[in-house]
């Protein structure tokens, strides 16, 4: 057994979400790295041309659309212009971070419209053909928060929530046709996600979240959006034909960790 060729990508066409920074950006660049061809979305004209200048930059092979994921139209014509899709990386997401007594019903469904909506909508766009070629694998990204919940983040730790069952319900009604489902459960990540929760204080210390944060982390940091290339690129690959329905939590441990004694 050849095990590079097993972790290899090349050939397949990898469609990740919300690819312009952040996760999605170095998501897609690991699986470019591993021989994918990249295709990409965002929603913002800026953002499309500084991610392709980007991966250019890398020499990573990527294409870029406009496309807001939770409009089902806009979604499916990426897919069909894409053609192909043999990896689909449900990356795109937003976070509000409100008391849930002062959440408007608008802004709890703005956040699971499109953290998990629109990972069902990509994945009903991209199964048939899945189905039709022979197999494909399915990546969402998950949270801390498809496992825990904390103050203001209601409507996020729900879709969060939701978003690893339906990994395990298209694990379930699709690993027969040779389709993989898994997800990907980062901890705390420096992203513009995270930037206020990072934010230096007007005395130059840290924010209180951030000390809280790596209190709460055995590997005693944040996490860079690079500590997810390996877990993609693994569950993209034929080295995980056999792992379906799982959430590969990539955390520096704060899920294993009670955290520290005061
Ligand atoms: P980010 O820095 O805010 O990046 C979000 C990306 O998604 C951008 O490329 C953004 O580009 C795009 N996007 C947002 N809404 C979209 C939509 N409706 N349609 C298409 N593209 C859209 O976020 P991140 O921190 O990299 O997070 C990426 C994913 O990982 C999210 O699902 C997030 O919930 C999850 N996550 C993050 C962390 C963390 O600590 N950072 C931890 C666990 C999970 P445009 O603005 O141009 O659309
Ligand atoms: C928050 C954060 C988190 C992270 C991440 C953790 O406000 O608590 O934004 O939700 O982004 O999803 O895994």
């Amino acid at each position: 057994m050849n095990i590079t060729e097993l972790f290899s990508l090349k050939g397949k066409t990898a469609l990740v979400t919300g690819a312009a920074y952040g996760i999605g950006f170095a998501i897609a660049e690991a699986l470019g790295s591993a021989g994918a061809e990249i295709a990409f979305c965002c929603r913002s004209e800026e953002h499309l041309k500084t991610a392709l200048e980007g991966y250019s930059a890398r020499g990573i092979s990527a294409r870029g659309s406009i496309c807001d994921v939770t409009d089902e139209k806009q979604a499916v014509k990426m897919v069909n212009e894409i053609g192909g899709v043999d990896i689909l990386v449900n990356n795109a997401g937003i976070i509000k971070r409100i008391p849930m007594t002062e959440m408007s019903a608008e802004d709890f469904r703005e956040v699971v419209d499109t953290d998990l909506t629109a990972p069902f909508i990509c994945s009903k766009a991209v199964i048939p053909g899945m189905i039709k070629r022979g197999g494909g694998k399915i990546i969402n990204i998950c949270s801390m928060m498809s496992e825990l919940g904390r103050e203001t983040v209601s409507a996020y730790a729900s879709a969060k929530g939701g978003l690893k069952m339906l990994t395990k319900n298209i694990a379930s009604e699709y690993g027969r046709f040779n389709i993989q489902c898994n997800g990907i459960g980062p901890g705390y990540i420096a992203t513009p996600q995270t930037a206020p929760l990072r934010e230096i204080q007007p005395d130059g210390s840290r924010h209180p979240f951030d000390r809280f944060i790596i209190s709460k982390t055995p590997a005693e940091r944040w996490g860079e959006p690079n500590d997810l290339a390996g877990a993609a690129v693994f569950l993209a690959s034929r080295a995980s034909d056999f792992v379906n329905g799982q959430i590969l939590y990539v955390d520096g441990g704060i899920l294993a960790y009670i955290g520290k004694q005061p």
